[in-house]
């Protein structure tokens, strides 16, 4: 019935921007106004069995297919499970998982599990290539705290493009005994995935991920695939898990009558309090959930409104909430989430690194052979990035970080919880505090880089190896074509 009326209210055609084939990368401008017309698409929660050896186990195929991004207007996608997008993959802390990762692409991928603490052989990363119908199954045990993750493709040089086609899902861990916090998937904790694509007249997916400045910044936004979306709530407090999950583009979110909200977890989980804002910027990769309280009956839009930032986009409208005539109580959010702090010794080890251009860290390429920097297991350590050119961010595989500042200044109170990507804005210096964890392997490296994926690809990225205390100056900088490594 209220979707019905919803639809009543909603019946003015909306007018596409206008994206013909000539209207590339670096094109227009996404349109700023939508009618709110489709029904926000929720990613399926991925199902999983037990394995004999008690191992849970979630099964995940690579695969083509096509799918209907503008109604009516079916194109060539990829995704998991499915034509676009994957499930999203559901587990708790203390939990083994095997991820059973079929590739029926027809050609080369990886899968890597972004915000994961693991083994760097189950990291997914460019070393970790999985051949067309092969199928690569990593297991690890989850011993982080809760956090929205997800899982992409990091097939160097062809992350921008499998990303742009459609292959990224939701990785959720969740804690027992962790705070009360709304936790219904796809009812009072929604996940929204927000990329902007490239649209052609004829609904296809236009524009090169590697060309131009920045890759893909498109004129079309859709969340969970969903294109001019609205979601239906029925409780007064709903916590959005928001994953900016676009190649380049920049969004600062805020609601259409700003109201203020509640921030409750960065990248790699819960704040230690909520913090109240009217507004959370995400650059790729970083993910914010937030919790936000609706009256009884109202509609309310969350748009990304325009910053300063060169990946930014002009006002844009997101998703429209429609809140159900009578709302469910909710808890009340705890002042209270978490006892967490990401701190570094007096004299702790600094390691610096300069954002050349759009390909290249400290003027040196991505080299597979070369490992940049030998870790220590455990270490707390500042990491200084610093960017002299236009806006850049910072992704580490398999740490927590907390932001210690930017050009000296500390960053908001809503980012200062556990991250693992950063903005890093043009000419500025960003400084992090990174807690490693304990596994060990001197053979096969982590990634970090910048997260826009067109800079990604062109080689502005880096690896580092996590090694036991004292044995970081023994551990060869070349690797080797050891077994199992593909160059
Ligand atoms: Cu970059």
């Amino acid at each position: 019935m209220r979707r019905r009326t919803f639809f009543t209210l909603a019946a003015v055609p909306a007018l596409l921007t206008a994206c013909g084939p000539g209207d590339l990368s670096g094109g227009p401008e996404p349109q700023a106004k939508l009618s709110f017309r489709n029904r926000l698409r929720i990613p399926p929660l991925a199902p999983s069995t037990v394995d004999k050896d008690g191992v849970r186990r979630f099964e995940l195929t690579m695969q083509r297919g096509r799918t209907e991004l503008l109604p009516g207007k079916p194109t060539d996608t990829y995704g998991f499970n499915g034509s676009y997008l994957g499930p999203t993959v559901r587990a708790r802390r203390g939990e083994t998982v095997r991820m059973v990762v079929r590739n029926e692409l027809g050609e080369q991928s990886t899968v890597h599990w972004h915000g994961m603490r693991l083994p760097a052989r189950m990291d997914g990363g460019p070393h970790l290539p999985i051949a067309p119908g092969a199928t690569w199954s990593p297991q690890w045990t989850i011993t982080q705290p809760a956090a929205t993750s997800w899982y992409h493709p990091h097939p160097h040089g062809a992350t921008a493009m499998h990303v742009y086609r459609g292959l990224a899902g939701l990785f959720l861990l969740d804690e027992p005994g962790g705070p009360t916090l709304p936790s219904a998937y796809g009812v009072d904790d929604v996940p929204l995935i927000l990329q902007d694509k490239n649209l052609a007249a004829d609904g296809s997916l236009a524009g090169d991920p590697l060309k131009g400045t920045f890759g893909i910044l498109g004129n079309t936004v859709l969340v969970n695939g969903t294109y001019d979306p609205y979601l239906a709530v029925e409780s007064r407090r709903v916590r959005l898990r928001i994953l900016n999950g676009s190649n380049a583009r920049m969004y600062d979110i805020r609601f259409a009558d700003r109201r203020r909200f509640h921030v409750i977890a960065n990248d790699a989980g819960l704040l230690n309090a909520p913090v109240e804002v009217d507004q959370v910027s995400l650059s790729p990769g970083e993910r914010a959930e937030i919790v936000a309280e609706f009256a009884p009956g109202e509609q309310v839009v969350l748009r990304s409104i325009g910053g300063s930032a060169d990946i930014d986009a002009g006002d844009l409208d997101l998703l429209k909430i429609v809140a159900a005539k009578q709302l469910k109580a909710s808890p009340p959010l705890p002042d209270r989430l978490a006892d967490r702090h990401i701190d570094v010794p007096a004299g702790a080890k600094v390691r610096r690194f300069k954002l050349n251009g759009h390909d290249s860290i400290n003027g040196q390429e991505m080299d597979m052979t070369r490992i940049d920097e030998v870790v220590a297991a455990g270490a707390r350590e500042i990491w200084e990035i610093v960017n002299n050119v236009y806006s850049h961010n910072f992704h580490i595989h398999e740490v927590a970080f907390r932001v210690l500042d930017v050009d000296g200044a500390p960053p908001p109170a809503y980012a200062t919880g556990p991250k693992d990507t950063v903005f890093v804005p043009g000419k500025s210096t960003v400084r992090l505090a990174v807690e490693f964890g304990q596994d060990t392997d001197p053979n096969w490296p982590y990634m970090y880089h910048c997260h826009i994926l067109r800079h990604e690809d062109s080689g502005m990225m880096g690896q580092f190896v996590v090694v036991p205390p004292g044995t970081e100056s023994v551990v060869p900088r070349v690797l080797g074509a050891h077994a199992g490594h593909s160059m």
